[in-house]
């Protein structure tokens, strides 16, 4: 069956992914609900096909707007947020606002209008492990966010299990490690090292870069939604992760290596508050229940591409590049 679906947040670096992944391997329409806040570029949506493919600018928390939209879609996959942890540190406000609000005006209109729901989450809200520990995530690990970014994901993944539980509507949630790939903002920790090599700036680590972030692949995330979307129990969690695990220090090095430079031409500055050791994701529910996998085993292949696609857009990244380092520099990282 055709559906038509309304992406939230699909200008950004994940639902654009997940846009261009939908309309090429289904027949779906997608509409793209999306603010455009400073992390949204329309130039992320270039090349999709006209007659399947919708944009409208909007604010999720805008009760009116969403729910015109939603009498007219099947479904909805819910990624639009505030999402990076240093500005959510510098002003926590805008977080409550779209990750909250604008999560809760999303439910209220899926409520209304009996809409299918698939809400998009982070594997921080369960906080961090111990460099040694060998446990991973799971489904049932309890939650415990450590920073303004993560307790605010965390507090709209709990209102959308509030909503299956008390107004019955039909909404899963994934939550997942951290994704590289292209088009990712240069405010983050992979496309602002590759940028700063790129333009003679040595990269940037915060502390002693011993922290462990389980990086995924941007496709593999999207495919794991869509197999959510298709066959994913309402009212169920799926962790999503690739067994990716790296330590900071490692990424930098192979990056600058990769653009032939010395492995230590690097920087270390000053710590993230709070700043979480480590993310570690078991997906066997995922796996085993739905029958995903991921396509990306070779991190060292992906971050080559990467590298490569920043290398070739200059003109996709160059014009933030500039207002992030100085937002960077005022706070001594
Ligand atoms: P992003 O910052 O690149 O994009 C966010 C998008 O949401 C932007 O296009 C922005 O304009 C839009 N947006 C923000 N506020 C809005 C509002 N009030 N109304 C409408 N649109 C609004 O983020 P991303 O990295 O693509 O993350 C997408 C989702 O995936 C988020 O929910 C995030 O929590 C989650 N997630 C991200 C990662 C990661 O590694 N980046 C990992 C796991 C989960
Ligand atoms: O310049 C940097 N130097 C550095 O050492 C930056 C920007 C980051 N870092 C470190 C901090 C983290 O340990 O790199 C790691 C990754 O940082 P981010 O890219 O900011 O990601 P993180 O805070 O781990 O959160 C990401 O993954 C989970 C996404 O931004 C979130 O949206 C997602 O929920």
């Amino acid at each position: 069956m055709v559906r038509k679906l309304l992406v939230t947040g699909g200008a950004g670096f994940i639902g654009s992914n997940f846009v261009h992944h939908v309309l090429s391997h289904t027949d779906d329409h997608v509409t793209v609900l999306d603010k455009l806040t400073y992390a949204g570029n329309l130039a992320s949506l270039e090349g999709l096909p006209a007659d399947r493919f919708r944009f409208v600018r909007g604010d999720i928390a805008d009760a009116d707007l969403v729910d015109g939209l939603f009498a007219d879609v099947d479904a909805v996959v819910h990624y639009a947020a505030e999402s990076h942890n240093d500005n959510s540190l510098n002003d926590p406000r805008p977080f409550l606002d779209t990750n909250i609000i604008g999560t809760y005006t999303l439910l209220e209109a899926a409520r209304r209008h009996d809409r299918r729901l698939h809400h998009i989450s982070t594997d921080e809200v369960y906080g961090d492990l111990e460099l040694d520990d060998p446990a991973r995530f799971t489904e049932h690990t309890p939650y415990n966010p450590s920073s303004p970014y993560s307790s605010t994901k965390a507090g709209s993944d709990l209102l959308v299990r509030a909503w299956v539980r008390s107004f019955g509507v039909r909404a899963t949630i994934s939550n997942c490690s951290n994704n590289y790939g292209p088009y990712q903002h240069v405010e983050k920790f992979i496309p602002r090292q590759i940028t700063n090599v790129l333009q003679g700036i040595r990269p940037r680590l915060y502390g002693k870069g011993e922290n462990v972030r389980d990086w995924i692949h941007a496709d593999d995330h999207s495919s794991a939604v869509l197999t959510i979307l298709d066959r994913g129990v309402v009212g169920e969690t799926y962790l999503i992760g690739a067994d990716g695990e790296k330590d900071n220090r490692t990424v930098v090095e192979l990056i600058l290596t990769l653009l032939g430079q010395e492995p230590d031409a690097y920087d270390h500055v000053t710590d993230r508050a709070g700043h979480d050791l480590r993310y570690a994701i078991d997906s066997t529910k995922l796996r085993r229940e739905l029958g995903w996998t991921p396509q990306y085993q070779d991190f060292d292949a992906g971050l080559r591409a990467t590298i490569d696609w920043y290398r070739d857009h200059e003109s996709w990244w160059a014009p933030t590049k500039d207002g992030v380092e100085a937002f960077y520099a005022s706070k001594g990282q």
